[in-house]
């Protein structure tokens, strides 16, 4: 049996995997909004990505017989003044995220719970690549500054994106 700490915890990770992919979402209608076709697939891809997080905790706990406790979701900005605020603020929530792994792991460890940190395992290496992703587009957000050009180029690479096999869910 999952420990009540741990199962608090796990719960509340749910609640930021499920705002991810709000906060995404928001930002779909932002780029649709300003014509980036391209950051909005990308966004797209990645909202589906945060509900198959916000599953993987959910089908675990389940697997576990702990108490699935959802809170409300709170809502996110849905404005940013330039496209590359909004990759920076996408980058800076990827820095929460993966805070709020560790601190998970580190309680999982603390709690004498190994089942719980084999399980975060995977998104240990998750947030390296969401953290990187997100870098690397705002370094090259910063490159273009506000050449519509190289927007529209970055804007095509960005939509090349495809669903990638961390985004599929396992057991919706
Ligand atoms: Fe679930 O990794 Fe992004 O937020």
């Amino acid at each position: 049996m999952m420990k009540p700490e741990i199962q608090t915890a796990m719960n509340a990770q749910i609640n930021e995997e499920l705002f991810s992919a709000y906060l995404y979402a928001a930002m779909v209608n932002y780029f649709e909004e300003i014509n980036l076709k391209g950051a909005a697939k990308w966004m797209r891809i990645q909202v589906q990505e945060e509900m198959a997080h916000a599953h993987k905790f959910f089908e675990y706990m389940v697997s576990r017989n702990a108490k699935i406790i959802l809170k409300a979701i709170n809502g996110p900005k849905s404005d940013w003044k330039s496209p590359l605020a909004a990759w920076e603020a996408a980058y800076k929530h990827e820095c929460h995220i993966t805070e709020c792994i560790n601190r998970l792991y580190a309680k999982a460890s603390d709690m004498k719970d190994p089942a719980t940190m084999q399980f975060l395992d995977w998104f240990v290496n998750e947030q390296v690549e969401e953290e990187s992703n997100t870098s690397d587009i705002v370094a090259q957000m910063k490159m273009v500054k506000d050449a519509p050009g190289g927007l529209f180029l970055l804007d095509r690479e960005l939509a090349a994106r495809t669903t990638g096999a961390a985004a599929a869910p396992e057991a919706v």
